[in-house]
């Protein structure tokens, strides 16, 4: 049985091949983009069981990022392929180093999930479900569901990480600030950016922000200060340094690259910031590579890092 159990919206990625945007581009190619599929192959690489579930279309993008969801090793057994509705699409370009994001996902199959999808003893048996604030985005029944897989979570004692993922391509701040800070309640760990704190909270100051993330039950993890990570749990600001990454291709995937890395430091019963050390380095090796979660490395990738290992090609 997986160790963590996520869910959420996996949609087709296209993007050029070659330089030029979108609207210039002669070709473009063809993989697929979730950003809890992603944390589930992100932990299946780092060696934790991990189950991914959400609705595709029968359609060929659902059939083929099923196949490759499943092909990197994550449980795929409780995911759907739905006859009713499409597989999402999601098109991105990366010109001039600024990643510009367009959706083709309203009424998608994925944003049809409803609570009676839920498989109470999947979700009992993980120590861990992830959920992220792109689910409650997509639909009320979406929303409906994350807010019955918490419940179960709560139930049977499962922890319960939040990364909240403001996208505000998907719906309006203040509907998005209602829902996301309802979530972060929820949590046993909060893991926003620093930038999406400041867009929940309505304020830039660092001391307000964490009074207010002290208030909350969950150990707070904030992402993207500078070169560092932020801890806050009872009270007491920790920070643990990023790993400098040796050349930035492409930063999408990089929170999801820090979520499986810190979730998977927690499952290998590290402390709160040896588990934050191993989601920078994962961020910071994610970021050097195109696409949303092919540079996602494995544990003895990650081993041989920090061993210092040369890499022999040949
Ligand atoms: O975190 C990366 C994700 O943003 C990407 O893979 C696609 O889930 C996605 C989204 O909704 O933007």
């Amino acid at each position: 049985t997986p160790e963590v159990v996520t869910f959420g919206e996996t949609m087709g990625l296209m993007m050029p091949t070659g330089v030029k945007g979108i609207e210039y581009a002669g070709q473009l190619e063809k993989s697929f983009a979730g950003a809890e599929s992603n944390v589930a192959i992100g932990l299946a690489r780092l060696g934790h069981p991990c189950g991914w579930f959400g609705q595709l279309g029968a359609d060929p993008l659902g059939r083929y990022a099923l196949k490759q969801i499943r092909g990197e090793g994550v449980d795929v057994s409780r995911a759907r392929l739905v006859e009713d509705a499409p597989t999402g699409l999601m098109i991105r370009e990366l010109v001039g180093g600024k990643s510009s994001v367009y959706y083709y996902r309203r009424y998608s199959a994925a944003s049809r999930i409803r609570p009676e999808h839920l498989d109470e003893a999947y979700i009992a048996g993980a120590k861990l479900l992830h959920i992220t604030g792109i689910t409650p985005a997509l639909s009320a029944d979406s929303r409906e569901t994350v807010m019955a897989a918490i419940g179960l979570a709560r139930k049977h004692d499962v922890k319960v990480c939040f990364d909240p993922n403001l996208r505000l391509k998907l719906w309006p701040l203040a509907e998005a600030r209602s829902c996301l800070l309802e979530l972060a309640e929820e949590a046993d760990y909060f893991l926003p950016g620093l930038d999406e704190l400041a867009l929940l909270y309505e304020t830039d100051d660092w001391e307000q922000i964490v009074g207010r993330l002290t208030r909350l039950r969950a150990v707070s993890i904030v992402k993207g200060g500078g070169d560092k990570t932020f801890i806050i749990e009872n009270g007491n600001v920790s920070s643990v340094p990023y790993f400098k990454a040796e050349r930035v291709v492409d930063t999408v995937g990089a929170g999801d690259g820090f979520c499986a890395g810190f979730i998977a430091g927690l499952l290998k019963n590290n402390s709160l910031a040896e588990s934050v050390r191993l989601g920078n380095l994962i961020g910071s090796m994610v970021v050097q590579t195109y696409g949303d979660w092919e540079g996602l490395p494995t544990w003895e990738q990650v081993q041989a890092l920090l061993n210092n290992e040369a890499h022999v090609e040949r």
